[in-house]
């Protein structure tokens, strides 16, 4: 019998998937996914991207609910994309530690340090967060919203390392807030050096949230779907890829042909390299949440127009 990741799915991933898929089916709901889930949530999927693709794909799901599988940023922004929807995130728990990192307090405190300064934030920052801020962005398109913004001081939060990434290629002054996540901050140059040792002939790849000196000793530093896209185009054979392992299954499975191989050296690599937050969701949590509805998002009105405001400006600067 093959096991999912289930204590309530005891009868096999493939059982399991055709309980969801006539469930989605009967409750009227559209499944959203982000590449850092796990393959068989992927699996049962009607959409699959990162936070920038599932935002703008959120807007127009005709469906009755959404089920978002991802963590919470994610599923509130589908929320405020799309108000009229149940939008259930089937573990409550998924959050985001680079979200929790800042709060409206401190962003408050650092706009008044810098009252010419626009407010650029990643869009893993929480609802209150994002309401007092001008433009969302994602680690696809920070450039591009930071140069959008008609101020010379730019604030940017919570990550600091996708800051300094954005830092070293717009002439803006950008005012960093010092978070990060912990899954991309284990990253270190000499473990990259080892990797490169151990597969002379790949492709290195790593993700902005990495730190700046894992970024300059990469060939390329990209946003999950970015990566999805050039290894799409590229003709090496072998990559090593710093990011959640979701991502590196989804290029093993894409391109089997390939080799993928984790920059992170861990004898439990899968579990070092594992968002916490985003692997928490299973198939069965996604059958709990079609059976029951429950784990609606909502969003606290004081909070909703500003917040909505923000990520719209991002859809629009992303067009
Ligand atoms: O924007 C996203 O979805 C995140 C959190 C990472 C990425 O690079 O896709």
């Amino acid at each position: 019998m093959i096991q999912t990741t289930d204590r309530s799915a005891p009868e096999g991933i493939d059982a399991a998937i055709a309980r969801v898929t006539a469930l989605k089916r009967e409750r009227d709901a559209f499944l959203l996914c982000h590449n850092y889930q796990a393959q068989e949530v992927k699996r049962v999927a009607d959409a699959i991207g990162d936070s920038f693709q599932l935002s703008a794909r959120a807007r127009t799901v005709p469906a009755k609910w959404i089920v978002f599988c991802g963590v919470r940023f994610m599923a509130e922004t589908a929320k405020l994309l799309n108000p009229s929807k149940r939008v259930i995130l089937p573990e409550s728990k998924a959050g985001c530690d680079l979200a929790d990192s800042i709060g409206p307090e401190g962003l408050r405190a650092l706009k008044t340090q810098h009252p010419r300064a626009r407010v650029v934030m990643y869009i893993n920052s929480n609802v209150e967060v994002k309401a007092l801020s001008d433009a969302i962005c994602t680690s696809s398109n920070a450039l591009k919203v930071v140069e959008a913004m008609d101020s010379e001081e730019v604030i940017f939060g919570p990550d600091r390392n996708l800051a300094a990434h954005v830092a070293k290629q717009t002439s803006k002054r950008v005012i960093p807030w010092a978070g990060s996540c912990p899954i991309h901050e284990v990253f270190t140059l000499p473990m990259l050096q080892r990797a490169r040792k151990n597969v002379p002939d790949a492709c290195v790849i790593v993700h902005p949230e990495c730190p700046s000196d894992v970024q300059e000793e990469a060939d390329e530093v990209l946003s999950t779907s970015q990566m999805i896209e050039t290894v799409g185009r590229m003709k090496a054979r072998r990559f090593l890829i710093g990011t959640e392992i979701g991502l590196i299954e989804q290029l093993r499975e894409l391109h089997p042909d390939r080799e993928f191989w984790p920059v992170y050296e861990h004898k439990s690599c899968d579990e070092a390299c594992a968002c916490p937050h985003m692997k928490i969701t299973g198939l069965h949590s996604v059958l709990r949440a079609l059976d029951t509805g429950k784990e609606a998002i909502t969003i606290p009105e004081a909070h909703r127009a500003g917040a909505l405001r923000a990520v719209e400006r991002m859809l629009e600067i992303g067009k």
